[in-house]
């Protein structure tokens, strides 16, 4: 079982949806981070850096096995699970990870909210297609709470 400790930030989507296109179980640990939930002992325990995302997976071999960072959780899933990470050696990883790195901080540094859906898509398209950009890639804009 993978806990996910999440708020419905653009970061905290990201695992979502790749959990969800995994359809693998999870719990999801919703922190409130405007009660500070993030600094407690216990979160503070899975990422010292006291920011979600970060999962904590129980069915790690050895022992339950705490990952932070939202690039470094969509790549350890992708890994574990064998999903949308595809096989090409070190040229690939490096392509998929700048990818993985760059989108989503980017627009974010831009200061626009990105469309989670657009990075899912941008994420499935690179990993299950070519790894070039997309031609037709345009972020739509998010808005919390509406659809
Ligand atoms: N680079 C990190 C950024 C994580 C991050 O900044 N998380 C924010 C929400 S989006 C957070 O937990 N903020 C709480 C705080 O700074 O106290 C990632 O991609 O996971």
């Amino acid at each position: 079982m993978i806990d996910l400790y999440f708020a419905p930030t653009p970061n905290g989507w990201k695992p979502a949806i790749l959990l969800e296109e995994l359809w693998v179980d999870y719990r999801l640990k919703l922190l409130d981070l405007t009660k500070g939930a993030q600094f407690t002992e216990e979160f503070r325990a899975i990422n010292p850096n006291a920011k979600m995302p970060a999962i904590v997976d129980h069915s790690a071999e050895g022992s339950p096995q705490a990952v932070w960072e939202s690039a470094a959780i969509l790549m350890y899933l992708a890994r574990k699970f064998d999903r949308f990470w595809p096989e090409g050696g070190a040229r690939t990883d490096w392509e998929l990870t700048q990818w993985i790195r760059s989108v989503p901080s980017s627009f974010v540094a831009f200061g626009a909210t990105i469309s989670l859906a657009s990075v899912a898509q941008l994420f499935l398209r690179a990993t299950t297609q070519s790894l070039a950009p997309p031609k037709s890639f345009r972020p739509s804009v998010f808005t919390f709470g509406s659809r």
